[in-house]
């Protein structure tokens, strides 16, 4: 146990300080998926002994180009809390992070608690509303390079949100165009039906995985569902909107 402590300071110290670190793994190959999770938890702990609170969650790799961008092949989750948030619309500081990528999400907010095993009728059900978003993804490894435990206990990169307008939960995302841009220029095209099919699968995912850590979705928490396309690097001065299909943009800008 006092191994997997230690971890999660090295992990929370890197994004603290946003600071570049060797993967877990290079000197503890053993370490398992699980251990991994014991490790995110310690370390959004210690975020929370430093007065964050709890956001929600975060599904990561649940698209065909996220697991080919990063060379990983599971669905894996994330906890958020309220620093992670960024105003739409608002700046973001390039200092705060190793190195940042954007990528476009569907988000869930919950309107009642949801947990285990569910159907897709069921976790819609318990959705308040659902938003265009973007998730700033920022690896602490080494050269964004990581195998699936380091990524893990890295809170599967968790580092920021935006959150676009809010939409009735039966809104249809399915299948909606979406498109990145930085400065004008279109960066990245792509679904939503890139996640998993469809984005309330990812949300069924996340009830399912969380219930493994023994714990369950809240009223108010937000799910962001996976990025629907490659993730895009960021740098000071870039203007990134990503526009989604009949659910209007979420923008912001990049500064040092
Ligand atoms: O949100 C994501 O899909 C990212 C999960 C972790 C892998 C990465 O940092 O790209
Ligand atoms: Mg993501």
């Amino acid at each position: 146990m006092s191994t997997l402590v230690e971890f999660a300071r090295i992990v929370d110290e890197a994004a603290r300080t946003a600071s570049a670190i060797p993967q877990l793994t290079e000197t503890h190959p053993a370490l398992s998926a699980e251990e991994a999770y014991a490790v995110q938890a310690l370390s959004v702990a210690r975020r929370r002994t430093r007065g964050e609170k709890r956001a929600g969650y975060k599904m990561g790799l649940t698209s065909r180009a996220k697991m080919q961008q990063v060379g990983v092949s599971e669905v894996i989750w994330g906890r958020l809390t309220d620093a992670m948030r960024v105003e739409e619309g608002g700046e973001l500081s390039r200092a705060r992070f190793v190195h940042p990528r954007a990528e476009p999400e569907i988000a869930f907010i919950m309107r009642r608690p949801l947990e285990g095993r569910v159907t897709a009728a069921e976790a819609l059900a318990a959705v308040e509303a659902v938003s265009p978003a973007i998730e700033i993804i920022d690896s602490r490894y080494k050269d964004f390079r990581f195998a699936l435990p380091d990524v893990i206990a890295d809170n599967s990169s968790s580092s920021g949100f935006l959150l676009g307008a809010w939409y009735r939960p039966e809104t249809d995302v399915a299948n909606l165009g979406l498109l990145v841009e930085v400065d004008g220029q279109v960066v990245q095209v792509g679904s939503s039906a890139a996640i998993l099919g469809h984005p309330l699968r990812s949300l069924v995912a996340a009830a399912r995985l969380i219930a493994a850590a023994g714990e369950r979705l809240e009223p108010g928490d937000i799910v962001l569902a996976g990025g629907a396309t490659a993730a895009h690097a960021l740098s000071p001065g870039q203007f990134v909107r990503a526009e989604f299909e009949g659910l209007g943009s979420v923008s912001f800008t990049v500064v040092s």
